[in-house]
C-alpha cells in the first residue's frame, strides 16, 4: 500500500516539474518571437497599378490607442487608386476585419469572412481610420474592436479601378499575412 499510494504522487510531482521547465523555456522565445514592428519591403512592379514599396505594421502604444499600418507606395496617390487590408485580429488564419480604402480618405470596414467574401458592414464601430494621402496609406486600428486581440498580421492588396485585375499588387504576397506584430506593445 505504501508503494501505491506514493507513486501517484511522485508521477505528479515529476509531471508538475516537467510543465514548469517546459514553460520556463518556451516563454521567454515565443515573446521574442513576436516583435512590437514589421517592416516588409516589396519589389518594384512595373505592372502594377499602383505599386507597393513596403509595409510596415506597428503595435498600439497602449490599450484603447491604435496601431499603425504604413504602406508606402512607388508614387503620389491619384483618384482611382484603391488599398485594401485584411487584418488577423487572433490565432486562427482567416482574415476577420477588410478595410477598403479608395482616393485619399474614402474607406469602409467590414468583418471578413475570407479574403473574397466580407461579412456586416462596421465603418460605423471606428475599429480603423485610413488615410491615402502623398506616397502612403496610413490605417489606425483598434485591435480590440472585435474583441480581444493579442497579435494581429495584415495583408495588403493596391488597385485602381481603371486597369485590369492583373495590375493588382499584394504585400507580403497575394492572400498571405505578414507574420504577427503585438496588437499593443507589452508593458
Ligand atoms: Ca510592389
Ligand atoms: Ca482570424
Amino acid at each position: 500500500m505504501t508503494f501505491l499510494q506514493s507513486r501517484p504522487i511522485r508521477l505528479t510531482a515529476a509531471a508538475a516539474a516537467l510543465v514548469a521547465a517546459t514553460g520556463v523555456l518556451t516563454a521567454p522565445s515565443a515573446a521574442a518571437a513576436t516583435p512590437v514592428q514589421r517592416t516588409y519591403t516589396d519589389p518594384a512592379d512595373p505592372g502594377a497599378a499602383y505599386d507597393i514599396r513596403s509595409l510596415t505594421l506597428r503595435s498600439a502604444p497602449a490599450a484603447n490607442t491604435r496601431a499603425k499600418v504604413v504602406v508606402k507606395h512607388a508614387r503620389r496617390v491619384r483618384v482611382g487608386d484603391a488599398t485594401d487590408v485584411w487584418v488577423n485580429l487572433d490565432a486562427d488564419r482567416a482574415p476577420d476585419l477588410h478595410i477598403t480604402a479608395y482616393s485619399f480618405s474614402e474607406y469602409a470596414v467590414f468583418r471578413a469572412r475570407s479574403f473574397t467574401r466580407d461579412g456586416r458592414d462596421i465603418s460605423d464601430r471606428d475599429c480603423a481610420r485610413v488615410s491615402m494621402a502623398g506616397r502612403r496609406t496610413v490605417v489606425r486600428l483598434l485591435p480590440d474592436c472585435l474583441g480581444p486581440s493579442r497579435r494581429y498580421a495584415v495583408s495588403v492588396r493596391t488597385s485602381r479601378d481603371d486597369r485590369p485585375p492583373r495590375a493588382v499588387d499584394w504585400a507580403p504576397a497575394r492572400r498571405a499575412f505578414t507574420g504577427k506584430v503585438w496588437s499593443y506593445q507589452p508593458a
